[in-house]
């Protein structure tokens, strides 16, 4: 195991845990990205996965963020794309300016499993330099804030492989839901195999919590939900902690974002995941009644209300800590990832009310 420099900010470690905070801590979903001129910047220079395969990039704009906002931000996250692992699967995939993914050769029909992927993934060969990243970041964050992992789920990657991009409707992924469901669970588990031994390699390589993106689990209805989405979810959690402890590594928090899927909260707070990251459609109390504090609750201001003056911002903020609660089991963030034309001057305002009335509300 890598040495790394002591950790001086554990705060969202311990939410995670259930441990009592002095105040929220607060990241923000894609906190490392174009709404930062410092990012779009070192676009212009580099093709995205190419920032993503060369480490010093990658931990160049991961700390971007923490730098701006010193001291604001409680956690890094490493810059990466999900879709590294359907690469890693071996589909080509590329990132177009304002039109997001494109994957050259997506699967169409269910032979394709065995025509277009590889058998067997090597995570750290194909995936290596993501490990590399994470250990470069984290020696360079010098133990200031935590340094977040994460994957896409089973079902929110699979949607991208047969799509082969972004979509409004999902068709062609739910077609494989409908018409050949348990090809459609081959190909998830085959997902969800490399998603395991990715996360345990993010952990080795100093991840100190991860997040699983389940980006499109709220197009599916509950029962396809609890089909083709939580059972692999489930697993993910079960797995990587069961095989860290195995391997004598102390398993870290995992946080699981299951976006739209309002109806699965009970059933995602008991399968193994520390932390719940709920989308601006949920309310504070349900949340926190359905959840029993049994695992630490995630976010969930809506991410346009950065587009509101900076009065509107503080007291969206005030609402939503009075709400969850600012020294057990919660995690400040947005309920889903930032917006690049946000101005980074409203997410100062966001970040510094955080902190003033989240003391404030732990003094009374
Ligand atoms: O700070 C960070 O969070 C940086 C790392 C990061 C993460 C966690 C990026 C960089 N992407 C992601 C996750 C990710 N990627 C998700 C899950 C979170 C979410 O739902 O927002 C998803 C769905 C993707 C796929 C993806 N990558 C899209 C979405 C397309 C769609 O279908 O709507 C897009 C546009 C990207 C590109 C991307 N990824 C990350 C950045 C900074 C960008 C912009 C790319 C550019 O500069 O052109």
């Amino acid at each position: 195991m890598n040495e790394f420099p002591p950790l001086k900010n554990d705060l969202i470690l311990r939410a995670a845990r259930g441990q009592k905070t002095e105040r929220a801590p607060v990241w923000i979903m894609r906190q490392a990205g174009r709404y930062l001129p410092e990012f779009r910047a070192e676009r212009l220079k580099h093709d995205f996965f190419e920032i993503c395969r060369t480490p010093e990039l990658a931990t160049l704009i991961t700390l971007q963020p923490i730098d701006r906002y010193d001291g604001l931000l409680d956690a890094a996250i490493i810059f990466s794309d999900i879709l590294v692992i359907p690469q890693a699967l071996g589909l080509s995939v590329e990132m177009l300016p304002d039109k997001g993914p494109v994957f050259l050769d997506p699967l169409v029909v269910p032979e394709d499993i065995d025509l277009k992927l590889r058998n067997k993934v090597d995570v750290y060969q194909e995936l290596g330099y993501v490990f590399e990243a994470i250990t470069m970041t984290r020696k360079a964050l010098n133990g200031r804030v935590p340094l977040l992992g994460f994957i896409g789920s089973p079902w929110t990657l699979m949607a991208y492989m047969i799509e082969g991009g972004s979509s409004r409707t999902l068709s062609k992924a739910k077609t494989w839901l409908f018409k050949y469901p348990e090809e459609s669970k081959r190909l998830l588990q085959k997902i969800t195999d490399v998603g395991v031994d990715f996360l345990i390699g993010q952990v080795k390589a100093g991840a100190q919590m991860v997040q699983i993106f389940d980006s499109w689990g709220g197009e599916l209805s509950p029962l396809d939900f609890n089909l083709f989405s939580l059972p692999f979810i489930a697993q993910i959690a079960k797995r990587v902690k069961s095989q860290l402890i195995n391997d004598g590594i102390e398993p870290v928090p995992m946080t699981i974002f299951c976006k739209g899927s309002w109806y699965a909260l009970e059933s995602l707070s008991n399968i193994g995941y520390d932390t719940i990251s709920l989308d601006w459609t949920i309310d504070p109390i349900y949340a926190k009644n359905i959840t029993k504090g049994k695992v630490t609750l995630q976010g969930n201001m809506d991410p346009n209300m950065l587009y509101g003056d900076h009065d509107t911002i503080r007291a969206s903020v005030r609402r939503m800590l009075e709400a969850f609660g600012t020294n057990e089991r919660y995690i400040v963030n947005l309920g889903h990832g930032i917006l690049p034309t946000v101005d980074p001057e409203n997410v100062r305002v966001f970040l510094e009310t955080i902190h003033k009335v989240g003391l404030e509300l732990n003094n009374n």
